[in-house]
């Protein structure tokens, strides 16, 4: 209750904070994009994870103010780095079940997209898989809207579900993220990589980007590498990282 009340002020207060994680190619390493993740800078109690605020915003009704605030940073964030840079890199931003189902969402995301003038395909939506498989019929619509104002979707935490790839295919998803919990079994957990090759082999054939998250050593890395995963992310890479810390990697590319 008292969180909740100091969440309310937070935006204004500047209190939160995008820190990005980089995802990088599987072949060379090379950054390809990152993924926004909100960070809440609280007076007192110091850095409060978003698993931990975000169910609380949700029920104090303050979702979609936050959601809004992000989206508007990615944006933002995405055609900055296109003009400094010129890098033609993804920005990924997690989506909840709330956010997807706010009236406001397609409105607000358009005007976030036009004031920014940032190229939408290069803003990639995450859902989870429960996510999208939960009220089907509807997210159908939405994820159509999201997709036709050019932004890319990704289903996240894949294989945490219970959808299959074929069904998502009748979606208007571009990209796939492997869920950690199976990256985590490489490669001695016969039943996670029998997942993880079952996942690779059909997105390919499905056409689906694939990205695969949680990687902590060099033994998934290339074990994903050569199962012909496109894009990597994890500890092993990069931690969470500020805005200046990509900058940092930009110039380099
Ligand atoms: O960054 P971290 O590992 O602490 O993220 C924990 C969880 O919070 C993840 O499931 C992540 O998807 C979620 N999360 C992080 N940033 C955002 C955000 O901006 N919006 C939403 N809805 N979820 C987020
Ligand atoms: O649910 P979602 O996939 O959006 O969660 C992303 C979260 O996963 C981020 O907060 C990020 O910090 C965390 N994460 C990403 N890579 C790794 C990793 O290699 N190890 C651990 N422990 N967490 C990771
Ligand atoms: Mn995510
Ligand atoms: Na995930």
């Amino acid at each position: 209750i008292y969180l909740q009340g100091q969440l309310r002020k937070a935006i204004k207060a500047d209190q939160f904070e995008l820190v990005f994680q980089p995802q990088v190619d599987s072949e060379t390493h090379v950054l390809k994009g990152v993924e926004a993740l909100l960070r809440w800078n609280h007076p007192e109690r110091g850095y409060i994870p978003p698993a931990h605020f975000i169910p609380l915003a949700e029920d104090a009704g303050l979702i979609t103010a936050i959601g809004e605030w992000i989206f508007k940073q990615v944006c933002k964030q995405a055609a900055e780095w296109r003009d400094q840079f010129g890098v033609d890199i993804t920005v990924s931003t997690n989506l909840s079940s709330l956010q997807l189902n706010s009236p406001n969402l397609i409105a607000s995301m358009k005007e976030s997209i036009a004031e920014s003038g940032v190229n939408p395909e290069s803003v990639v939506i995450e859902i989870t898989e429960s996510i999208a498989m939960a009220d089907i019929e509807n997210n159908l619509l939405i994820l159509k809207q999201i997709t036709d104002l050019g932004l890319a979707l990704a289903i996240d935490d894949f294989g945490t579900g219970y959808s299959s790839l074929s069904y998502i295919k009748h979606m208007p998803v571009s990209e796939v993220k492997i869920d950690k919990i199976f990256v985590d079994g490489i490669p001695s957990d016969r039943g996670d990589v029998a997942i993880i090759d079952a996942i690779i082999t059909m997105a390919k054939e499905l056409d689906f980007r694939l990205v695969a998250e949680g990687i902590e050593n060099q033994t998934q890395a290339d074990y994903l590498k050569e199962k012909g995963c496109d894009v990597l992310q994890g500890f092993y890479f990069y931690k969470p990282i500020s805005k200046n810390a990509v900058e940092e990697v930009l110039v380099t590319l």
